[in-house]
């Protein structure tokens, strides 16, 4: 890539996660371009860098939350549980990173503060934390969908003497083991924190906010003949999750709940519950639970059901409850309810009992109780999607700031792309497929490096989408999103979490088979809904 003006690179890649990594991939190995990824971590891995909390895993089973590019190493890296801890998560990413020789272009502890389009020369200068800056043609951010840490603010925070962690930044050097330790946040992170933490602790206080739906994980050791299956199956397993709608490796049902007698219902709920997967409770069992009020009251039932048999306290069980629709992203975890059981658990309702205060040795609720602690664990998650874009200085054609244009919320074209900031394409950016991730991460970087691929071919020096094109999407997203019971439910994946922020719809809810066949078709007609200027920049 010769230019007029000396360019540091051809692509810049901002993260270093599974999305950073294919990225860095894509471009230079298959590409032959000029790229380097920067990331604020001191290591590559992204989510499973940072959540190292007990009990971290994918709650995505490991056949399908990996790669699907690497043929080899799908047949070579093995695993032998059905879901895959933080640790072997990690450690596979580095195997991906070292494989494919990515490390050499990958800057570790760099914190990316601003990145600015000049459009005389068609470039991007990226600024780091320490002043260092570097130019490049494209701009490809793949800043993690749920990488920006929420904290609540409680009075007294700062005095705690105790360790006071979130989940998202778990130290290595914390041992809970024995120690009276408090848990903010029933989430995915939460609960599967607390299944754990439950089996380490010697007290285990849980402050509850919302009463949660889970069912269990069913993990458990993955055979030599199990995996066997698996690796022989590959190409069909991938083709079925890329044409599903949640990925996550099995059919989803296409039958009503209410077509069927109530214990036909109960046998199909009772066998996915002794199977295990949140995803495959929700979209397995029946078509509808996400979208029909009575498809969903009955599998509500159902867990409710659950928690009643499962939990000894009355009283507990009554806590543990919840009160809502079952329609956030589905939880699954090992003996979540069983923890409950344990002498050394106790659980705060705090919607009932809310926390006044934080003292130096512990937690104190309304009641005036003090809670004593140790440590305290914020798993109260995370500023979905846009959080990480909000922290970092963003400026496109005419010095337009991201903030400024996302400031009543975050819109992309096709999840990808934005108007106003050429060449900048986003890796999981607003409005992506619902899904497990790690494939529709795939089907971005490969769509974003044939549209790369293409405007190198074809002397295109910027690619911007048009305002109409991501107006249509968002509304395409929007009215996606209110034909399910998704935004009746205070979540973060409206952003509902983040006190003050408007509810937006941040995901495409059709599945990924539907994600794809757009992509494949804006490609085919010429990348419908972008301008593609000819031309040579300065740079180019
Ligand atoms: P990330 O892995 O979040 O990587 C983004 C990287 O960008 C981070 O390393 C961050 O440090 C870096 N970064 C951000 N801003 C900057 C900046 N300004 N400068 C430099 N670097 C920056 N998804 C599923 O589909 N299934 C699951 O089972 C599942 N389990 C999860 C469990 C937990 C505990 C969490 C937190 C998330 C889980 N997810 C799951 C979502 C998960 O985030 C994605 O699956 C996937 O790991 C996202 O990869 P990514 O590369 O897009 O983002
Ligand atoms: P989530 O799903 O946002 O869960 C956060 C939890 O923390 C949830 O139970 C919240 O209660 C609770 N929370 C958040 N803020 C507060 C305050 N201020 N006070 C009390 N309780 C609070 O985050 P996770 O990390 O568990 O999961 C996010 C995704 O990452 C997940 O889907 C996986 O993909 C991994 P609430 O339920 O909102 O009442």
């Amino acid at each position: 890539m010769t230019g007029k003006r000396t360019i540091d690179f051809d692509a810049i890649v901002i993260g270093a996660g599974i999305a950073g990594i294919y990225m860095l991939h894509k471009l230079r190995n298959e590409l032959g371009l000029t790229v380097r990824a920067f990331d604020k971590a001191a290591g590559i891995g992204g989510t499973w860098y940072w959540n190292r909390y007990p009990g971290a895993m994918s709650d995505v089973e490991g056949f399908v939350y990996r790669y699907s590019f690497d043929k080899e190493m799908l047949q070579e890296y093995g695993w032998n549980t059905k879901y895959i801890p933080q640790k072997q998560i990690l450690a596979y990413l580095q195997a991906v990173v070292d494989r494919h020789d990515l490390g050499r272009d990958i800057q570790l502890d760099t914190a990316i503060e601003s990145a600015v389009h000049d459009e005389d020369t068609g470039t991007w200068t990226v600024v780091t934390g320490d002043g260092e800056r570097f130019t490049a043609r494209y701009l490809v951010t793949a800043l993690g969908p749920l990488s920006s840490r929420t904290f609540p603010d409680i009075k007294g925070r700062d005095d705690f003497r105790g360790r006071l962690v979130h989940t998202g930044a778990w130290p290595d050097d914390l041992d809970i083991t024995g120690k009276r330790v408090g848990v903010i946040g029933t989430g995915s992170t939460g609960t599967q924190f607390i299944c754990t933490a439950a089996k380490l602790a010697g007290h285990l206080t849980v402050f509850q906010r919302s009463a949660q739906y889970c069912v269990p994980s069913g993990n458990g050791p993955l055979s030599d003949e199990h995996l066997a299956e698996i690796r022989a199956n590959y190409d069909k397993i991938w083709d079925q999750a890329r044409h599903s709608r949640v990925a996550c490796g099995f059919e989803e049902s296409d039958t009503p709940a209410m077509s069927v007698s109530p214990e036909e219902r109960r046998r199909l709920f009772q066998a996915a519950w002794d199977r295990g997967n949140g995803f495959r409770f929700m979209f397995g069992t029946f078509s509808d639970i996400a979208t029909d009020p009575a498809a969903n009251e009955a599998a509500s039932d159902f867990i409710k059901s659950k928690i009643k048999e499962i939990v000894k306290d009355p009283e507990t069980a009554r806590k543990l409850m919840p009160t809502e629709l079952y329609a956030k992203r589905p939880i699954c975890n090992e003996g979540y309810y069983e923890s409950y059981n344990r002498d050394n658990v106790t659980l705060v309702s705090i919607k009932e009992n809310p926390i006044r205060e934080m003292t130096p040795t512990g937690v104190v609720t309304e009641d005036g109780v003090e809670h004593e602690l140790d440590v305290l664990v914020f798993a109260t998650g995370f500023e979905a999607v846009d959080g990480s874009y909000k922290v970092m200085d963003i400026r496109g054609r005419d010095g337009r700031g991201l903030g400024e244009c996302w400031k009543d919320g975050a819109t992309a074209y096709l999840g990808v792309a934005t108007p106003g900031f050429p060449n900048l394409f986003m890796v999981l950016g607003p409005n992506s497929a619902f899904s497990n991730l790690p494939p529709c991460i795939e089907t971005q970087v490969e769509w974003i490096g044939e549209l790369i691929g293409a405007a190198e071919a074809g002397g295109t020096v910027a690619v911007e989408a048009t305002k109409e094109a991501e107006e249509e999407w968002t509304a395409l997203c929007r009215s996606l999103a209110d034909y399910t019971l998704f935004p009746k439910v205070a979540s973060w994946i409206f952003g509902a979490n983040i006190p003050g922020k408007k509810s937006t719809v941040m995901f495409y809810f059709a599945g990924l088979g539907a994600y794809r066949e757009k992509l494949r078709e804006v490609a085919d007609a010429g990348y419908d809904g972008f301008v593609l200027r000819q031309g040579s920049s300065a740079a180019a």
